[in-house]
């Protein structure tokens, strides 16, 4: 976090020029983050007591307790996010990261928040889910005067009810949220609620996406479905840290949906239940069992389970090219295609050429290509069994007996007991029964081979 005196260096001689040191003194001072490192979760020091959320790859927000009222500080500036090692992403946040920083309150709590412009445009922030004044919505235009660079503008509200919500401009809105512009907004609930489990581990991150060019570092703006890049909280696989429980915990899961498509949530493992909405708790008679939740536009969803299975247990959207990295789309499918005659040929001229995806596309997450510089491998990762061939929206959640209770730290990969891994048999595979060949339409017997070639180029997700 950068210090205080850091924080006058920052601001410099434009911010000193415009505010007065006694009206900096009135506002909440500005901490930033560095890295995008998970932080541990942030007990509170003063105000009703809650536990506290951890943010995947990120940070709760300090506030300051003025007369009663919670005042935050939000900075909405250009940073640089780190969105895996190899790949740094030119993005807008706030406070030094995207997304910025989670806001941990408690339902009765007033908030003050105040709003520093440093993008080169406007921009205003909405409170997604809160019960709060009109003119504390954050639709610019609408509810209020957009905040021009340079300006600080300040919110107050109540939090009225406990829940999952989230915050993001509503200004320039497609550019500011494809640029990263978004962050994590938690209302514990005061005292026991019916509807609300205490529970042991409390995880919460943000679904979004980025359209980088492999070799670049900023997002294009003008991008409206066919996004590249899938993170969870702008990290992609292997950059996403694992949600590291004890074994029997009970864990909540908070995910906030800000891409243009769906997501369906799928966890191994064990069953959870959907226990709330960005419209609160869900009442009991509404719950079941599931192992995939869809989390659609806009859309929040927070999932409950009792972790009661050791193991790495794979988390992940469920569409796979979800989870996976920048690719040219234009790729065919090869799976079947034998290069041999032509590669010949083509080695002639361009010695380095080879052919992608002629058995499956698993040989990319082996192959040592070069890459562009800033740009991540389509599939990656090492698992203790060798690739695991994923990319973008996936992670794990790590289930252990030795965890200590209030540790997140990686325990590392499960050792599996003998006997319990999926393994090799030697026997000889026979041949199987087939029912007799029918003749081909056109009267002549034998195979039929069909090849099939997707058409490039393509529009939607
Ligand atoms: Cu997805």
């Amino acid at each position: 976090m950068t210090s205080r005196r850091d924080f006058f260096k920052l601001t410099g001689a434009a911010a000193a020029a415009t505010v007065t040191p006694a009206a900096l003194a009135r506002l909440p001072e500005i901490v930033s983050m560095g890295t995008p490192d998970t932080q541990p979760p942030l007990p509170p020091p003063n105000g009703r007591p809650y536990n506290p959320v951890v943010t995947l790859n990120g940070w709760t927000l300090p506030w300051r307790m003025k007369d009663g009222v919670k005042e935050f500080h939000l900075v909405a500036e250009p940073v640089v996010r780190e969105i895996a090692p190899g790949m740094k992403a030119h993005l807008w946040g706030y406070n030094g990261q995207s997304p910025g920083p989670t806001i941990e309150v408690v339902e009765g709590d007033r908030v003050r928040i105040f709003v520093t412009n440093r993008l080169p445009e406007h921009t205003t922030i909405h409170w997604h889910g809160q019960r709060l004044p009109n003119g504390m919505d954050g639709v610019g235009g609408l509810n209020q005067p957009h905040i021009p660079t340079g300006k600080t503008f300040v919110y107050e509200f109540v939090a009225r009810r406990p829940g999952t919500f989230m915050y993001h401009p509503h200004a320039d809105e497609m550019t500011q949220m494809a640029m990263g512009m978004m962050g994590f907004w938690v209302t514990h609930p005061k005292g026991k609620h019916p509807l609300i489990e205490t529970v042991d581990r409390d995880f919460c991150f943000l679904l979004n996406a980025y359209d980088i060019d492999p070799g670049s570092a900023t997002p294009m703006v003008n991008t409206m479905l066919d996004f590249n890049l899938w993170t969870w909280n702008s990290r992609a696989f292997p950059g996403i840290d694992s949600l590291n429980v004890r074994l029997n915990d009970r864990v909540r899961v908070r995910i906030g949906n800000l891409t243009m498509t769906n997501h369906p949530m799928h966890l191994h493992g064990v069953e959870f239940e959907v226990t709330g909405t960005d419209g609160g708790p869900t009442p009991k008679g509404s719950r079941w069992s599931e192992v995939t939740a869809d989390v659609a536009v806009g859309q929040m969803r927070q999932i409950e389970f009792i972790a009661s299975e050791e193991g790495d247990w794979a988390f992940h959207c469920h569409k796979s090219h979800h989870t996976m990295n920048a690719m040219g789309h234009a790729t065919p499918t090869m799976i079947g295609v034998d290069h041999t005659g032509i590669m010949k040929k083509i080695n002639k001229l361009v010695p380095d050429y080879m052919v992608m995806g002629e058995r499956g596309m698993a040989d990319m997450a082996e192959m040592e290509m070069p890459l562009p510089d800033n740009t991540l491998p389509m599939m990656t990762g090492q698992g203790p069994y060798g690739p695991v061939e994923m990319g973008g929206m996936f992670s794990m959640m790590k289930v252990r007996r030795e965890q200590k209770r209030g540790d997140y730290s990686d325990p590392g990969w499960y050792k599996h007991p003998p006997g319990t891994v999926a393994r090799e048999v030697s026997e000889a595979v026979a041949e199987p029964v087939r029912a007799p060949q029918a003749a081909s339409p056109q009267g002549a017997p034998g195979d039929i081979e069909v090849t099939v070639r997707k058409p490039t180029g393509h529009a939607g997700h």
